[in-house]
C-alpha cells in the first residue's frame, strides 16, 4: 500500500552564517585559558574529555598572556623558532602567489591564517614521527628542515622537482622529513596514517603518525573508516580535523550536524579535544599531550583545530563570491602570527623592530631561493622533467600495457 502523504516538510539544508553583503559577527570564544583541565595523558578515557570536545582548549589570551594547565612552558628560543617558521610560511606563500599571478606557477594554495597548525603541531612531535598532511600543512616541512629551493622547484615542476612534475603544485612529498605525499583526492591520508600507526605498533617502534583533514573532507567516508580503526586497534596516531570554516565555497555547517567536530570522536570512544588553532601554545600543548598518549600505548587522540581560512581556497578561487570580504577580521580567534608576536613582546622577549628585521631577512631568503629555483627551469620555458617520467619509477619492471603506451608516445616524440 502506498504510504500516506504527511504534512509538507522541507529538508534541513544548513546555510553559511554570513554571505556577501552581510555584516559578519561571531560570538567570542566561551572558554578562557585555564578553564579546561589537563587530564593525565597515560590514563584518560574518552568521556573524561567531554568538556574538552565541546569546549575550547586555550593558553593565550588576547592580551598576550599565557596561562592555565595547558601552558607548555616553551623557552623563548623555542617560541622564536616557531615564530620564524610561521613568518617564513607567510612570506613564502605571498611570493608563490605573486609567481602564480605572473604566470611563473600554474597553481598555488596558501596557509594564510592557519600557519600555526602544522608548525606548532610538528614541533611538538619527535623527528621519527610520520606526517600525513593535506595541502594546508606545508609548514611542517620547514620544521623538518626542507630547503626552500627544493620546495619551489616542486611548485614550478621544473627539472629539479623531486616528484618530476607528477604532482600538482603544493602537493609536496619530502621523504627525508617523513612527510608523506599530499594526495589530490582529499581525505585519503586519514586512513593511511592509521594504517601506518598500526604497523608501528605491531613492530613495537617508538614512533607515531600525525594527520590532518579539512572540515569539508571530514564528511567523507575516509574520516569515519580511520576513526573506526583507530577506536578498535588503538594505534599511536594523532587525528586532526582542521575546521577552518570553509571547504572552498561550502560552509563547515554542511559537513557535520554535531555542534563541534571534536565531539564526533567521543562516539568512537577516542579521547577528543577542541583547540584554539590560532593559539600556538595551545596547539603545541595538545599535540604534546596526544604524543604522550601514543608513547604510553594509549592509542589515538582526535583533535578539532578551530581556525579560519583567511585567504582564498586556492589561486583559482574568489571568496568574495560566497562570503563577506571582511569576515576574516570578525573571526574571534585573531591571527596566529600576531598573537605569538604579542606574547613574546609581553614577556619581554621580542620587539617590533626585531619582528621587522625578521620579516626583511626571511623575505631576502625567499627571494634568493626563488631566483635559484628558476635557474633549474621555469614554467614558461622549462626545462621540464622528461615525458618518459610518466612511465618510470612506479614499477620495477614496466608492465606490457604501459610499455605499449610508452612506445606509442615515443613515436610522437613528445619531448
Ligand atoms: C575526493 C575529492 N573530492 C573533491 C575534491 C575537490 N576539492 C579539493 S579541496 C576541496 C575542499 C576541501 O575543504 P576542506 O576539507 O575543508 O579543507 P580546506 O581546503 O578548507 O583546508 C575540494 C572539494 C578533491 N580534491 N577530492
Ligand atoms: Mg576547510
Amino acid at each position: 500500500m502506498a504510504a500516506k502523504k504527511k504534512k509538507q516538510v522541507t529538508l534541513h539544508v544548513p546555510s553559511a552564517p554570513f554571505r556577501p553583503g552581510d555584516k559578519a559577527s561571531f560570538a567570542p570564544f566561551e572558554n578562557e585559558p585555564g578553564d579546561l583541565s589537563r587530564p593525565d595523558p597515560a590514563n584518560c578515557t574518552a568521556s573524561e574529555t567531554t568538556d574538552h570536545a565541546y569546549g575550547l582548549v586555550r593558553v593565550l589570551d588576547f592580551e598576550g598572556n599565557a596561562s592555565g594547565p595547558w601552558n607548555p612552558d616553551l623557552t623563548p628560543d623555542e617560541l622564536r623558532e616557531g615564530l620564524e617558521h610561521m613568518v617564513r610560511m607567510r612570506i613564502f606563500d605571498d611570493r608563490m602567489m605573486k609567481m602564480q599571478r605572473t604566470g611563473k606557477l600554474s597553481f598555488y594554495m596558501r596557509s594564510y591564517g592557519e600557519e600555526a597548525v602544522a608548525i606548532a603541531q610538528t614541533m611538538a612531535l619527535e623527528t621519527q614521527d610520520w606526517i600525513f598532511p593535506t595541502y594546508r600543512q606545508p609548514g611542517a616541512q620547514f620544521v623538518r628542515g626542507r630547503d626552500m629551493v627544493s620546495m619551489i622547484n616542486h611548485c614550478i615542476g621544473n627539472e629539479e622537482d623531486n616528484v618530476k612534475g607528477r604532482q600538482m603544485p603544493v602537493h609536496y612529498t619530502y621523504r627525508e622529513g617523513r612527510f608523506i605525499s599530499v594526495s589530490s583526492p582529499v581525505g585519503t591520508q586519514f586512513s593511511q596514517a592509521v594504517g601506518v600507526a598500526m604497523a608501528s605498533q605491531y613492530k613495537a617502534l617508538d614512533e607515531c603518525c600525525i594527520t590532518w583533514i579539512g572540515d569539508g573532507s571530514s564528511a567523507e567516508g575516509d574520516y569515519h573508516y580511520a576513526l573506526n580503526f583507530a577506536s578498535v586497534f588503538k594505534p599511536p596516531v594523532i587525528l586532526n580535523i582542521v575546521n577552518n570554516q570553509w571547504a572552498i565555497s561550502t560552509h563547515a555547517n554542511l559537513a557535520s550536524g554535531n555542534p563541534t567536530f571534536a565531539a564526533r570522536g567521543l562516539a568512537y570512544n577516542v579521547p577528543s579535544m577542541r583547540v584554539d588553532g590560532n593559539d600556538f601554545l595551545a596547539l603545541y600543548a595538545v599535540t604534546k599531550w596526544a604524543r604522550e598518549r601514543a608513547a604510553a600505548g594509549e592509542g589515538a587522540t582526535h583533535i578539532e583545530v578551530l581556525t579560519y581560512r583567511a585567504g582564498a581556497h586556492s589561486s583559482s578561487d574568489d571568496p568574495s563570491r560566497y562570503r563577506p570580504g571582511d569576515e576574516h577580521e570578525a573571526w574571534p580567534g585573531g591571527d596566529p602570527v600576531d598573537r605569538l608576536v604579542q606574547h613574546l613582546v609581553t614577556i619581554g622577549e621580542w620587539s617590533e623592530e626585531q619582528q621587522k628585521e625578521l620579516e626583511e631577512r626571511v623575505d631576502g631568503e625567499v627571494m634568493a631561493a626563488y631566483k635559484e629555483a628558476v635557474t633549474y627551469g621555469d614554467l614558461a620555458n622549462g626545462p621540464y622533467p622528461s615525458a618518459d617520467t610518466i612511465f618510470t619509477e612506479v614499477y620495477d619492471e614496466v608492465p606490457w600495457h604501459l610499455q605499449e603506451q610508452w612506445d606509442e608516445m615515443k613515436k610522437w616524440s613528445v619531448d
